[in-house]
């Protein structure tokens, strides 16, 4: 199955922080058929927060849907993710963003991401990645 993930980060060393997560997903998650550039974003939400890099990667994986969310969590925990608030500041945040065509919407996880259309920073990384967001 195709998936889209979205990584974002506003602590530590950013760009080492996207490689380290990118390796990872590389190794366990699957194939990276294609990468968008990696833009720095102002924080939305909570916006006293230092700004974030954000980029979006397509990769081809085997993993069903709720396998890829724990896969996910545990490779953020690996990256060094501690828990701050919601919307609040990460080391690493890699979020499933688009399933194939599936649609879930159950609390821990919804597909497609619920933010995607009004966010112009992830417009742009679906559009790189040659993605539709209806
Ligand atoms: N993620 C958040 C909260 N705010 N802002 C930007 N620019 N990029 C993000 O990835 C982001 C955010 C919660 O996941
Ligand atoms: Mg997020
Ligand atoms: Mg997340």
């Amino acid at each position: 199955m195709r998936v889209v993930l979205i990584l974002g980060t506003n602590l530590g060393n950013r760009l080492d922080n996207l490689k380290r997560a990118e390796e990872l997903i590389r190794k366990f998650v699957g194939r990276i058929l294609r990468r968008s550039p990696v833009f720095e974003t102002p924080p939305f939400g909570v916006e006293k927060q230092p700004p974030f890099l954000n980029y979006g990667l397509l990769v081809e994986t085997h993993h069903p849907p709720f396998e890829l969310l724990r896969l996910v969590k545990w490779i953020e925990k690996r990256v060094g993710r501690y828990r701050t608030f919601r919307w609040g500041p990460r080391v690493i945040d890699v979020d499933i963003v688009k399933y194939g065509d599936v649609k879930i919407s159950v609390e821990e996880l919804q597909i497609p991401h619920p933010g995607l259309k009004d966010r112009e920073f992830f417009r742009k990384i679906c559009s790189y990645l040659d993605i539709s967001v209806k």
